[in-house]
């Protein structure tokens, strides 16, 4: 008989060292004595004692044995295992008898030999420091997954780019931009916090899966980080705390600071007094942070200052920081390629953001200084569901790039909704541009040993854990952050042999648990395409809000630039040269060409690049675009319905507590998902008036509209109400009560077949309130739920009735006859007035 594993809270993510079973364990090398060799075994700060720790920690409790720490002095026996860096073994052990293996022939690389025998103990060799960092834990991660022997071969590795970075965009009152996951574990009240516990087990994280740097503070930054006392107090506490686990930090920058915080009358970059400013700063910055990994800055975009503010170049901009951190060390200056007029007018045809990037930064190549890398977002817009690689990474040769991934999901759920990003990046990793004609895979070109041959680039991602014990917010959400720094070390890998490992390590080595966490999460980014924006029409997200929820009408008649120009009979953005915005003409020839004609341009990208007909036929099926839409849309929050009942299969099999928890954000996920998909299905319906095919748009058989007069319907207290969003209601209406403070009653009479059915309630939970709901038959009580969603769910909320806060819940299983009255009872709270859309009565099975 099996038991359900105890409860745990997430903390330990996929460094929970796990024991084995027994007779797993049993098979595994029986190590006793970890042997730290070197001068960097006694200091506490150096990578290589942190190794010796964490091999200690985790070979204890996976293996359930005692172990003990040595050093260069202590005998070895077969259960020894002798780690330290390459240098340390050739003065103390001898050049190892594998001679030089390849990876240690590379910054952060690692040789494991995990043989031993009565005369050589087993071994684990870093090129330097943190490669022996990185080899415990790659050491770690296989014995705890029980895939480590005494007979399995040596192996080793290096990363291929040396920047794999995060970026938080965590500001200094404690919030976090587009953070779902609590609030900081840097700042909180204008400092750094005082309990950096948290910060340690990140940088632990960070370095098991190989991530190396951290810029701890939101790009819309705040000077005053840069103050002589928080660089003093607080800023290199967190260095102190990140760098025993190789994790060096970096700030972001606000381009303004030497006026804000300076005094000075001006942050020109050119300005004798601001080159000055950032000079003495930067040294301070020094003082506290002798290994700065460098600055990062956003200027000019999205409202925040830049150099082009004073009429100076980016490049120039730049350069200012260049210089001020060259005199010091190796640091580097991350410039933002995100760059973009955000009150761009639609009414001109040749207007595109996607141009930007290019725009602003290709004939600027080569006058960017050594140490400044310019950081691109993988996309032309902003890290929607679907969209083209930027063609800046194929513009930039002197000048050198690396790519920004979000593990955050802002437009993707908001780690809310599971969705696993892997499969999308790897898309973006193995995209080949063909500069020059010539094989260039993305992933290529952030390779040293790529085409530009760019010495110091790679990957960086905004990532937003927090302080909840889940640190993304939702369990499943930090496969994400597994996956990044895996990609960012081997950019090769495969996202689902990614997803495997960490479902081994996070939640169990168990078969079945691996192949049913891996199946629903490879599921999930088609899924969430399918009833979110498809045809590279972008994420359909309410972008004038909050980025969560849907809202197609908000992408057009705006200035931000992520229009479809939907109209009654087509939609899509023309980037072709020949017609349209010439965005298509960005790309090396062979790419642009594919592009530039819908016959050839893949059919998920189709509206991305091109302008046509809601009844243009698809290459792929020979749907229309719009049948597809429907479609799409229909099919994706069919597999979301799945999560729920695929995830229920797993219960006992992981423990309670983080079961639970997932179990509840997916039946969340399910019912918005149909939110999703009735909303854009609605809105595509009704501007184009075209019917679907298979007439489900606008007729749910088994819903009834609460707002909608009817005979059948009595509100009592309760009055319609027009939804903000009209789509994301039945009707474009809903109810809510009458009264802020009175209760309401809203009782259908039912017209059924007698027999047993799910009842859903789709109703809204918005910011503003926290009201209660009671649902009865014929007065005996079915269930009652409270409408507090903003305290468990994380993402954005809204204060309105949209697409952000139409939720639905079930009561399974209820018995019903005709001329029974189901009555639901709303109570106010605050200024949410217990507001509902409609009651679904479904046949047991069925999802309307
Ligand atoms: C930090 C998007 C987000 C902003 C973010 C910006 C950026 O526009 O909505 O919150 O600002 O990207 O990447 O700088």
């Amino acid at each position: 008989m099996t038991t359900t594993p105890p409860d745990e809270d997430g903390v330990a993510a996929w460094l929970r060292y796990a024991p084995l079973p027994a007779s797993t364990a049993a098979n595994s090398p029986a190590i006793d004595t970890v042997v730290v060799l070197g001068e960097e075994a006694r200091d506490e700060t150096s990578p290589v004692a942190t190794a010796g720790r964490e091999l200690v920690d985790g070979i204890s409790k996976i293996l359930g044995r005692a172990v003990a720490l040595g050093d260069a002095s202590s005998p070895r026996t077969s259960s020894t295992l002798v780690i330290g860096t390459r240098d340390a073994f050739s003065s103390l052990e001898g050049v190892p008898s594998s001679s030089s293996p390849s990876p240690l022939d590379h910054s952060d690389g690692y040789w494991i030999d995990p043989s031993s025998s009565s005369s050589s103990s087993a071994r684990i060799l870093g090129h330097d420091a943190r490669g022996v960092l990185y080899g415990a834990f790659a050491y770690l991660s296989k014995l705890a997954q029980g895939e480590l022997s005494v007979e399995s071969a040596a192996w080793g590795s290096a990363p291929q780019a040396p920047v794999r970075w995060i970026n938080q965009w965590d500001n200094m009152d404690g919030s976090i931009e587009r953070g779902y996951g609590g609030r900081s574990l840097f700042f909180e009240g204008g400092a750094v916090r005082d309990d950096l516990a948290r910060v340690k087990e990140y940088a632990r994280l960070m370095a098991s899966v190989g991530l190396n740097g951290i810029v701890i503070n939101n790009v819309n930054a705040n000077a005053s980080l840069l103050s002589e006392a928080s660089l003093r107090d607080g800023v290199k506490r967190v260095a102190d705390t990140m760098r025993p686990y190789g994790v060096r930090i970096g700030l972001a920058l606000n381009f303004d600071a030497p006026r804000t915080l300076g005094g000075l009358a001006t942050s020109d970059p050119l300005d004798a007094a601001v080159v000055e400013w950032w000079t003495r700063t930067t040294q301070l910055v020094y003082h506290y942070v002798p290994d700065l990994l460098g600055y990062t800055i956003k200027a000019n975009s999205e409202g925040q200052p830049g150099p082009l503010s004073y009429g100076r170049t980016l490049a120039e901009g730049a350069n200012l920081f260049a210089r001020a951190l060259a005199a010091h060390g190796d640091g580097l200056v991350f410039y933002r390629a995100f760059v973009y007029d955000h009150h761009l007018r639609e009414d001109n045809p040749k207007n595109d953001r996607a141009s930007a990037a290019v725009d602003f930064f290709a004939h600027l190549d080569g006058a960017f200084l050594d140490n400044v890398v310019v950081q691109v977002k993988f996309g032309p817009i902003d890290f929607q569901v679907r969209e083209p690689v930027s063609p800046l990474l194929a513009r930039l040769r002197k000048t050198k790039a690396a790519i920004e991934f979000m593990v955050a999901q802002e437009y993707m759920g908001q780690q809310t909704h599971a969705v696993y990003l892997a499969p999308q990046w790897q898309e973006v990793l193995s995209f080949d541009l063909r500069v020059d004609g010539k094989p260039s895979l993305v992933r290529d070109i952030l390779s040293p040993a790529g085409p530009f041959a760019w010495p110091t680039t790679g990957y960086t991602a905004v990532v937003n854990v927090g302080r909840d014990t889940t640190w993304l917010g939702h369990h499943l959400a930090m496969a994400n952050l597994y996956a990044y720094g895996r990609l960012a070390w081997a950019p090769a890998s495969d996202a689902r042999a990614l997803l495997d490992e960490w479902t081994r390590l996070t939640w169990s080595t168990d078969a079945e648990v691996v192949a049913a966490v891996g199946s629903l999460l490879m599921d999930t980014w088609p899924a969430y395409e399918g009833h979110s924006g498809n045809l590279g029409i972008q994420t359909l997200c309410d972008i004038l809000y909050t980025h969560y929820g849907p809202s197609p009408a908000s992408q057009d008649g705006n200035g931000w630039g992520q229009w479809t120009r939907a109209d009654a009979t087509a939609l899509g953005m023309d980037r072709t040269v020949a017609t349209g915005t010439g965005f298509a003409g960005q790309y090396p020839r062979e790419v642009a060409a594919v592009y530039e004609d819908p016959a050839t341009t893949p059919d998920n990208l189709l509206l991305w690049f091109h302008h046509v007909p809601y009844t243009h036929p698809l290459k792929s099926s020979g749907k229309t675009v719009i049948q597809h839409f429907y479609d799409a849309h229909y099919e994706g929050a069919a597999t979301v319905q799945t999560f729920p009942a695929r995830w229920a299969r797993l219960r006992g099999k992981v423990d309670d507590a983080r079961w639970a928890h997932v179990a509840f954000k997916l039946a969340y996920q399910a019912g918005h998902a149909l939110v999703w998909r009735d909303s854009v299905c609605r809105f595509y319906h009704a501007l184009s008036g075209i019917a679907d095919d298979k007439q489900r748009v606008n007729n749910y058989k088994h819903r009834i509209p609460l707002a909608v007069p009817s005979p059948n319907v009595r509100l009592d207290g309760y009055s319609p109400v027009d939804a903000r969003l009209p789509e994301a209601a039945s009707g474009g209406r809903a109810v809510q009560t009458a009264s802020m403070t009175a209760p309401g009653k809203a009782a259908v009479t039912l017209n059924v077949v007698d027999g047993v059915y799910d009842l859903a309630v789709n109703y809204y939970d918005t910011s503003v309130g926290r009201a209660r709901y009671t649902l009865s038959v014929n007065d005996a009580a079915v269930g009652s739920w409270q409408g507090n969603l903003q305290d468990r769910l994380g993402h954005d909320f809204s204060a309105f009735l949209d697409g952000h806060s139409a939720t639905r819940i079930y009561f399974r299983g209820v018995s019903l006859k005709t001329g029974d009255v189901l009555t639901i009872v709303g109570e106010p709270d605050g200024d949410e007035r217990a507001p509902l859309d409609y009651v679904s009565v479904l046949p047991v099975g069925v999802v309307d």
